[in-house]
């Protein structure tokens, strides 16, 4: 297929029910770009000669060095099946885990999806990870099963083995989907059973749930993987070859023949051929008989391998060609490397993309066919119900499904990142190679300028031509031209004018898709940030406004203009005047309105899409700063530009004033810095050490010491002893008692608190984790009706989850300690939605519930106490740093059973006896509300000041005096109990078993027999645990699964491949907290410890480490002996 010219490609984008939005998802190395090298070789953007190797959509410098992908890029192909012209839109995505945002981002804008698995390896955890989120984005998958030439030439197998090795990885791959579909239909299942028990609330009596019935009424085949549903493709990319059944069934039905359709129904199976009742029939493994896929497919490919690459037979592999009906060149015959004859061939015999773009083409959706369930979850944001949404946005449900290209359809395009690009490769500053047309009016130019000359030098009174009258018109005409000329020259001036200033701009363009309308250059639209809500706006707009008109300004709405259009071409961009619904483009002149991602719209009333599906968490981080500081700006504008051309890096300033860059993990680090060095800042920079998060929690104390020997009462004691020991360095005036509650009172006497830390038990720390995002929306609703706004929609969805929350922790939370705690808690923190607990154990200061949103009736009543807020912020603080590092708290929970206020009169008497004033305490606190609001700037969620319900009260006014100035010299009264809140917290903190939780990665890692003990030494070298060992069947490799702390992975990846010469590539995907089992302060205290650890014991204690190296990065004191064995050195100077 020639190259399709760009008119092509702009027709075809009109027709939406032949375009085909796909992506190629996997994991990392299982051949996503050398595919989609022979797909775009196909549509003869290149030689397919050089498919495989160019790797076309890794543009970039590194992308190539290293031989990964690092973003997702587009590019559009025609393609041609059964006489109708197709456009696919391509986009290529990596399959490294520390790029899986720009997983997310190319997911959300295709409709389909091509899973790749290598044939060797199988299904690995991005394969997993992938699955699940094209599910999440309601996606519909293909599955190509790739480097099935390393089963024949690697690892040797035969073709009954291969056919086994692949049913495996098909089970494999349908188990990962099959376990999604059945989560998401027990889910359904029980949002209906809520939704009709919720309209039968009062009359059902007891139900039992049947969980199994929605399984098994609910049709799943469509959903799986199987070569006779012609989704799947077996091929090996890099030889070019690829089929699916199909092609086979067709193939020998009409050598055979035997009905194409019996044959793709039994092609792939336990089938075989009866030699003697020349039929078809079941049952080959139980009879030792070959399936009909090793005798008529595998056996074939087999022997083609055999042939070419291992026995070089050059007769049979003429034979194999002619009886083929193929041509292959002479020089391929001739070449020295079999491999180039061998694609030669299967690249004629089973093109790859033929077989690809046929499956697309039929087993993919179209723009059009977009479910209704899909469209919902794009436009609910977080918790809402689609039918709580204005009517106007409910109403655009329609435009999405239809996804008409006309001019009254309202136009909805969702931009999922911003990527940056070099204003040369824009086409706009592209120096264009000439048009036919071009060339010829510049020949007739010179033509006609030659003529002018001649007829100069022939004189003007030359009687011929003024006879002929010829002159003027040709004069004219030249005139003509030349103006035309002109102006072009004009043109390309002031381009040239104009390109010194553009070059010095990064130019963004918007990776973006069309979901509703036309967009065309010069339009004007809506920008809609995440938080814009058309329920709020809309009915402060005039009815049918557009962003052209002048609106008054709106809370997280913008309007811009669609500068420049473009055909996302792999590495080059085409200029595109308009684009349909249905199609992916490029969106210049965004930079100004759009960060990382964002919702373009003409109808005020569309909301903004749900926000992407991020699967990493972006974990490291590094503080960067110029190597000359007077490039201190350069940096901070680089910084910005980074972050907006990232979809996952963070960047932020940090307390110390340092400018830190959080990512993915190591590779995306690296990318990341050289980015910022070559493209962005343009300058020298220095990067830190990684910055390791770390945790701080508190355990139950221990009953063994470090030598394994039981300690009984004597630590509880040593502990509490160590904590009053340290009382006056930290704190004054607080106790603690020999339970570990301690008292702490406030710096004017007013108020005095009884707080006591308690470890969380495990599950309910994780369970806190995982759903910080219910939490958040709960809190929230909590926040608005405190504050006596609107109450926030919850979804059903959403009240089951934050219900069965409370339930978990009810189980969870269980035995004296805990009773009644669940219905108790006060608030969680860090942040409100941390894992961290609050519990109120106050006797006779019932507030309002944390659960109050689950009370459809609000029946539960409560009052807020004054300066409640105050200890929810003291707590806060307590949990964003903990005493250890300064460290956020995890898992632990705070218990507050003392919170007295003093009357004023004994404030007065006991501190200021000769100036006895009555005063109320409500008078008090009034004022320092008062002040507190003013003042006080404490964390942005909830510290200002809570006005009592009682506040207001009557109470006569009282002269002031004194008692008011002490409390003024300690600043304002709210911001004191914050203080002495967050204080006592941490004493609690102190007075338990402190420990260090480290961030921790798991990996998997393939490894050969022969390198596997170099991986374990590696892994214990770096603090690595493994979990599981297995040997994949029939492949003689292990698969490891292991888990490393955070800190100890730098360079871990590179030493693995190093120690194995690139044989094993670990993927680490950070996974969970985990306990440092050493203590951090411990010393030793009896002989056995001195014997055993030394009189220092520093040499084991891997958790103080730790602490101390955070403490010296943050500028805190280290507890630490320098100077030591003084003689030794003294001797050893003497010696000298
Ligand atoms: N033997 C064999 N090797 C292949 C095949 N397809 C790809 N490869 C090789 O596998 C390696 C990775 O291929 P890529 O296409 O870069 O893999 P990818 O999935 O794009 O990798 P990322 O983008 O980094 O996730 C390259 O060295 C390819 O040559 C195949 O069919 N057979
Ligand atoms: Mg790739």
């Amino acid at each position: 297929m020639g190259l399709t010219s760009l008119e092509k490609i702009v027709a075809l984008q009109k027709n939406t029910s032949n375009i085909r939005n796909i992506c190629i998802l996997a994991h990392v190395d299982h051949g996503k770009t050398t595919l989609a090298d022979c797909l775009i070789a196909s549509s003869g953007i290149f030689s397919s000669r050089l498919a495989g190797k160019l790797r076309y959509m890794d543009s970039r410098e590194d992308e190539q060095i290293r031989g990964i992908t690092m973003k997702s890029s587009a590019i559009s192909l025609h393609f041609t099946s059964d006489g109708s012209d197709y456009l696919i839109n391509l986009i290529d995505s990596p399959g490294h885990v520390d790029f899986s945002s720009e997983v997310s981002t190319a997911v959300r804008l295709c409709d389909g999806a091509i899973v790749v698995v290598d044939a060797v390896e199988g299904v690995c955890p991005q394969t997993q990870a992938v699955l699940r989120q094209a599910w999440l984005e309601n996606i519909h998958p293909v599955l190509i099963i790739n480097k099935i030439d390393r089963l024949i030439l690697e690892l040797k197998l035969t073709p009954l083995e291969i056919y086994t090795h692949l049913q495996k990885i098909l089970e494999q791959v349908n188990a990962v989907t099959g376990s999604l579909f059945t989560s998401k239909v027990l889910e359904e299942r029980a949002e209906k059973d809520a939704d009709s028990q919720a309209s039968f609330d009062n009359t059902s009596g007891e139900q039992v749930y049947d969980w199994s019935a929605g399984l098994e009424e609910t049709d799943d085949s469509h959903l799986y993987f199987s070569p006779d549903q012609g989704n799947v493709v077996f091929a090996s990319a890099i030889d070019g070859w690829g089929f699916s059944v199909q092609q086979f069934a067709q193939l020998y039905s009409k050598k055979m023949g035997i009905k194409a359709e019996v044959l793709l129904k039994t092609l792939w199976g336990d089938f075989y051929l009866s030699a003697k009742a020349k039929k078809i029939m079941k049952g080959a493994q139980l009879k030792g008989k070959k399936p009909l896929f090793v005798q008529f497919v595998l056996e074939n490919i087999w022997s083609l391998y055999e042939a070419v690459v291992i026995k070089r037979d050059k007769d049979k592999v003429e034979k194999m060609v002619s009886s083929l009906g193929l041509t292959i060149a002479a020089r391929d015959f001739r070449h020295t490397d079999p491999k180039v004859l061998l694609s030669a061939i299967c690249s004629q015999w089973l093109p790859l993309s033929h077989a690809v773009l046929t499956m697309v083409c039929s087993k993919l959706p179209s723009p059009l066919d977009i479910s209704a369930e899909r469209v919902e979850k794009l436009m609910c944001v977080g918790a809402r119900r689609f039918d709580s949404l204005p009517d106007q946005t409910q109403d655009l449900k329609r435009a999405f499904m239809e996804c008409k290209s006309d001019d009254s359809a309202p136009v909805i395009v969702f931009v999922s990142k911003m990527f940056a690009v070099d204003s040369k490769t824009l086409p706009q500053n592209k120096q264009r190679p000439l048009t036919q047309e071009e060339i010829a009016q510049r020949r007739e130019l010179a033509r006609q300028r030659h003529a002018e000359k001649f007829a100069a030098s022939q004189g003007p009174d030359n009687p011929e031509q003024a006879a002929t009258g010829n002159t003027a018109e040709a004069a004219a005409s030249i005139g003509e031209i030349r103006k035309d000329l002109l102006s072009k020259q004009m043109e390309t001036m002031s381009l040239k004018a104009s390109t010194p200033e553009k070059e010095d701009k990064e130019h963004f363009v918007a990776f973006a898709r069309v979901y509703s309308g036309v967009v065309r250059r010069g339009q004007r639209m809506f920008v809609l940030g995440p938080k814009y809500d058309p329920a709020v706006v809309l009915n402060k707009l005039p009815a049918g406004c557009s962003a052209a008109d002048d609106l008054p300004s709106i809370p997280h709405m913008a309007c811009c203009t669609l500068e420049d259009l473009y055909l996302l071409m792999g590495r080059e961009l085409e200029q595109l005047q308009d684009v349909p619904s249905g199609n992916v483009l490029g969106i210049g002149g965004l930079e100004e309105f759009v960060l990382k991602s964002a919702t373009l719209s003409t109808s005020p009333a569309c909301p903004p899409f749900t926000p992407l599906n991020f699967e990493a968490t972006p974990i490291v981080r590094v503080a960067v700063e110029p190597k000359h500081p007077s490039d201190m700006p350069k940096l901070v504008r680089g910084m910005k530009l980074l972050n907006q051309a990232d979809p996952c890096a963070e960047v932020l300033i940090q307390d110390t004033g340092e400018h830190v860059l959080v990512t993915a993990g190591e590779v995306h680090l690296q990318r990341c810095l050289d980015d910022l060095r070559e493209r962005f800042a343009k300058i020298e920079i220095s990067a830190s050490e990684p910055i390791i998060p770390f945790r701080e929690t508190i355990i139950r104390p221990p009953k063994m010491d470090m030598v394994n020997e039981d300690m009984g009462k004597q630590h509880k004691v040593a502990v509490i002893h160590q904590v009053k020991g340290e009382q006056s360095k930290y704190c004054e005036g607080f106790q603690v008692d020999s339970d570990g509650l301690v008292t702490l009172t406030t710096s004017n006497k007013l108020a005095t608190l009884g707080i006591r830390a308690m470890p969380l038990p495990e599950e309910v720390t994780w369970l806190l984790e995982d759903s910080s995002d219910l939490i958040r929306t709960m809190e929230q609703f909590n926040l608005n009706v405190k504050e006596g706004r609107e109450a926030l929609e919850i979804n059903q969805r959403t009240l089951e989850a934050i219900q069965d929350l409370k339930q978990k922790l009810e189980t969870h939370l269980q035995g004296r300690k805990w009773r009644g705690a669940v219905n108790h808690i006060w608030t969680f923190g860090p942040r409100r939605c941390g894992p961290n607990i609050l519990l109120n154990r106050l006797e006779g200061y019932q507030r309002p519930s944390v659960w109050q949103c689950l009370d459809k009736h609000r029946s539960e009543v409560g009052v807020y106490r004054d300066f409640d807020n105050s200890i929810v912020s003291g707590f806060q603080l307590a949990t964003l740093s903990g005493p250890m590092c300064e460290e956020p708290l995890m898992g632990v929970c705070f218990i507050v059973e003392k919170w007295d206020m003093k009357t004023p009169q004994h404030f007065a008497q006991t501190h200021h006896q000769d100036s006895v004033e009555e005063e109320t305490t409500e008078d008090l606190q009034e004022q320092a509300e008062g002040e507190a609001s003013n003042n006080y700037k404490g964390p942005p969620q909830g510290a200002h000041a809570q006005v009592s319900p009682h506040s207001n009260s009557t109470a006569g006014r009282y002269k002031r005096k004194d008692d008011i100035a002490v409390a003024d010299c300690y600043g304002p009264f709210s911001g004191q109990l914050i203080a002495a809140m967050k204080d006592a917290c941490r004493q609690a903190f102190r007075a338990k078993p402190q420990r260090l939780l480290a961030a921790m990665y798991t990996c998997e890692i393939m490894a050969t027999a022969e390198v596997l003990g170099r991986v374990y030494g590696v892994l214990s070298k770096r603090e690595g645990r493994v979990l599981q060992e297995a040997m994949k069947e029939g492949t003689g490799v292990f698969i490891i699964k292991a888990v490393l702390p955070v800190a100890e992975s730098f360079g871990f990846a590179d030493e693995i491949r190093k120690r194995t010469s690139g044989l094993a590539s670990p993927q680490l995907v950070f996974s969970h907290w985990e306990v440092i089992s050493s203590d951090p302060f411990w010393v030793p205290t009896t002989e056995e410890e001195y014997l055993h650890f030394g009189e220092k014991a520093d040499s084991e204690n891997q958790s103080r480490k730790y602490m101390n190296a955070v403490r010296r990065r943050k500028g805190l004191c280290v507890e630490e002996k320098i100077v030591e064995h003084a003689e030794k050195q003294r001797t050893l100077g003497k010696n000298k």
